[in-house]
């Protein structure tokens, strides 16, 4: 007899029983509960620790390749903290023709006073110099709910019966954004496995919205050029800001550097002496 496939609840990955080091791995015994979750998902969610996995850049970039076959509403997800390393070019040719809407995610990151008409426009501009179609832009906060209001609306309606994909590269807060829809309509909580480590989700997820339709939670594509792929966890954790970022004004006379821990440096070469607005992680 055949034995049915089953997927990992927290991140998609197929259930397996035999090795210990590989994903969806599951001792047998925990085979019988109601809610099947890996082990890998087990320690990220109680221990904050991540296992590495065997899959490479190029099998996320497959799995999402398939949806360029599916008749389905695309929801993107970019991290505004970090536009242009979230974006990724030629995102349109792995989701094929299928329509786009973009979303902002981290909201709650910006200063207070960001004008969010200005940034959901240059959003817009910035989408179409990069390539992309998009048939319109919102901005959210997935951590705390915000936008989720006409958010829900747009897909509802904007989806027309058909499937939804949540996409976009590791760690922009897709499975965050699902975990607050299944919330919203649910009241279940973190019901999908989420972490500041790149590469938490490992396949696709599948959330039913009716009896016809559903949306499906997708691993990161991932982006070499982000730093988050080069720090330490130990690190990771430090400079990944938690709460609004706030600016910092340093002075610096010609010829003085600034250095942001071991992180980052920035030279002041050539200059009268004047004052410099950092924005950095404020927690
Ligand atoms: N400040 C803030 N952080 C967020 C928000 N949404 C997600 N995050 C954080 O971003 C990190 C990544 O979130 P995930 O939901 O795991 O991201 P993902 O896109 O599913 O990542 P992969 O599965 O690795 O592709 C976590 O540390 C989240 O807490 C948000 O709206 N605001
Ligand atoms: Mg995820």
């Amino acid at each position: 007899m055949m034995e049915e496939l089953m997927y990992c609840e927290g991140c998609g990955a197929e259930i397996q029983t035999k090795e210990k080091t590989k994903s969806g791995f599951v001792p047998r015994s925990a085979l019988d509960s109601e809610h099947i979750i890996c082990q890998r998902c087990f320690r990220l969610k109680h221990y904050n620790e991540v296992q590495d996995v065997e899959y490479s850049d190029d099998d996320y970039l497959r799995m999402i390749n398939k949806i360029s076959d599916t008749n389905s509403l695309v929801v993107k997800i970019v991290d505004i903290f970090d536009f242009n390393g979230s974006f990724i070019s030629g995102f349109q040719r792995l989701t094929g023709n299928n329509p786009i809407i973009l979303i902002g995610n981290k909201v709650d990151l910006l200063p207070k006073s960001t004008n969010k008409s200005k940034l959901i426009h240059w959003m817009k501009k910035t989408a179409s110099e990069f390539g992309l179609t998009v048939q319109d832009v919102f901005l959210a906060s997935a951590e705390k709910g915000l936008g989720f209001d006409i958010i829900e609306k747009e897909i509802e309606e904007r989806r027309n019966g058909k499937d939804v994909y949540v996409v976009g590269c590791t760690n922009v807060g897709k499975s965050t954004f699902i975990n607050q829809l299944i919330n919203r309509s649910s009241g279940v909580k973190n019901a999908i496995t989420t972490s500041y480590f790149p590469g938490t989700t490992l396949g696709f997820i599948q959330i039913p919205l009716d009896r016809k339709s559903n949306m499906y939670d997708t691993p990161g594509v991932v982006n070499r050029r982000q730093l988050v792929h080069y720090v330490s966890d130990k690190d990771l954790k430090v400079i990944t800001p938690k709460k609004e970022i706030k600016p910092k004004v340093y002075q610096l006379q010609d010829k003085q550097t600034l250095f942001f821990g071991g992180f980052a440096r920035f030279d002041f070469e050539k200059g009268m002496k004047q004052s410099f607005v950092c924005y950095l992680s404020n927690d």
